[in-house]
């Protein structure tokens, strides 16, 4: 009996000691695995951006085991500004204009709040009535839709489906896309203000507003719409070589923020944004965050397979962007802090997005099978409505319900909010936003 005691306790010994050096031994193969993916990426992105010779985006091959990165790693870990990356300094050229030469900057510029019943003839009436035709007689022109602000009339002309400064050849050509569901008065907000903004800095240029119309009370779908608009100007022979992506609250307060696209890397200038009436001044996002306002290529477009279509409601499919571009070995440029500054119009948030965390968890692994490349299966324009202040498109972002039959999202969704609960707490804390003092 005793000698059975003793055998049970020095088995029992042994499996206590054993076990937890496994268990460690484990854990330290665990963690270099991971630390070694994470750095091998980080290790790659550090060469790509300081190296002299990266004279146009490159594209590398993430072999399959760098795939699966954990949204949060990325999150806590990555910066994706450009280390060493200066903004394009364009020499005077008497053939190319480049907003930094135009003699209409004003520096920052107070936003215009029109009244609230303002129609989109009265501003299609402002710009292409008033501002055009009288600007011999009225250089300074004030509005009737606002408030104490004046207009300076700038020599624009419309041609072929752009707005162009006269006796210019602008360095770009300029599309501003913006994605919409029920928001009409940010439109009319931000339509009024864009284009004396884009004509101060003396664009050519065209905005568009790409509605989500069909099918009703779908969520917001801001990936296929921007896909969607993006696909149907490549087939136009507007020759655009800049896309901006704006978001409708946006207005931006400095003319010093130029709408221009960056040669090398995409750019985002939404570093910061004062709500309107709220006191706290301007908050300062995550490093992390592109969402807001993006500049980009065509070329750039295409390298990230843009957006992925199955975002559906508020949130993440921007954070899925930057996704894409770190798994493409890109970097963002950002202009000073002083001139990325923003106006944020109020407006009520729509359904958050409960499956985002779960889609960002595996947005790697889609990215060639979910994006622009996809996109033409995916939506349907309805309607085309151009005026020459705006180009509306209306798109169904749904037209064949059998693609993406509820039942199956919400079998998706549920899987996904499994993983969910988890993320949600650890993302919270991570993403905290800063209030940075009012310069
Ligand atoms: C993050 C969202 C982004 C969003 C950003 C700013 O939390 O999509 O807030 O939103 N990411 C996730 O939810 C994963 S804002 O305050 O501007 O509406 O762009």
């Amino acid at each position: 009996m005793r000698k059975i005691y003793w055998r049970q306790f020095l088995l029992l010994s042994l499996i206590l000691t054993i076990l937890p050096s496994f268990f460690l031994i484990f854990t330290a193969i665990c963690h270099t695995t991971q630390e070694n993916t994470i750095s091998h990426i980080y290790d790659q992105e550090k060469v790509f951006f300081d190296s002299p010779q990266t004279s146009s985006i490159q594209l590398f091959t993430v072999p399959p085991r760098y795939l699966v990165v954990p949204y949060q790693e990325f999150v806590i870990r990555t910066s994706i500004t450009c280390r060493t990356f200066k903004l394009d300094n364009p020499a005077k050229d008497s053939t190319k204009f480049h907003p930094k030469y135009s003699k209409y900057l004003r520096g920052p510029f107070p936003y215009v709040l029109p009244y609230t019943n303002i129609t989109y003839n009265d501003i299609e009436n402002f710009y292409t009535n008033i501002l055009v035709n009288k600007k011999r007689d009225t250089p300074i022109i004030q509005t009737s839709f606002a408030n104490n602000i004046t207009f300076e009339n700038i020599p624009y002309i419309f041609q072929q489906g752009m707005w162009h400064p006269l006796g210019i050849t602008s360095i770009q050509r300029t599309a501003i896309l913006v994605p919409l569901q029920n928001r009409e008065y940010n439109a009319k907000t931000f339509l009024f203000n864009m284009h004396a903004f884009a004509r101060r800095q003396q664009l050519t240029y065209t905005i568009i507003l790409i509605e989500q119309a069909s099918p009703l009370g779908h969520r917001f779908n801001k990936g296929r719409l921007y896909n969607t608009a993006i696909n149907y100007l490549e087939k136009q022979s507007l020759n655009i070589t800049c896309l901006v992506l704006h978001d409708a609250d946006l207005i931006p307060e400095d003319d010093g923020n130029f709408y221009t696209c960056e040669t090398k890397y995409p750019k985002h200038t939404t570093s910061r944004v004062r709500e309107l009436n709220n006191k706290r001044g301007y908050i300062r996002y995550y490093e992390f965050l592109i969402g807001g306002v993006l500049l980009l290529t065509f070329d750039m477009y295409k390298t990230l397979n843009g957006f992925s279509n199955l975002y559906w409601g508020w949130g993440g499919e921007d954070d899925d962007l930057a996704l894409r571009l770190i798994q493409q070995r890109m970097c963002i440029v950002r202009p000073i802090y002083e001139l990325a500054i923003y106006t944020g119009l109020p407006h009520p948030r729509g359904p958050r997005n409960n499956a985002r965390f779960g889609l960002l968890t595996w947005s790697t692994l889609r990215f060639h099978t979910d994006g622009y490349a996809q996109i033409e299966s995916l939506t349907r324009i309805i309607d085309i409505h151009q005026t020459l202040t705006v180009t509306y498109l209306k798109l169904d972002v749904n037209p064949d319900k059998t693609l993406n039959k509820q039942s199956s999202m919400g079998n998706i969704s549920s899987l996904l909010n499994t993983i969910n609960v988890h993320m949600t707490s650890t993302i919270k804390t991570i993403i905290r936003t800063k209030t940075i003092k009012e310069s």
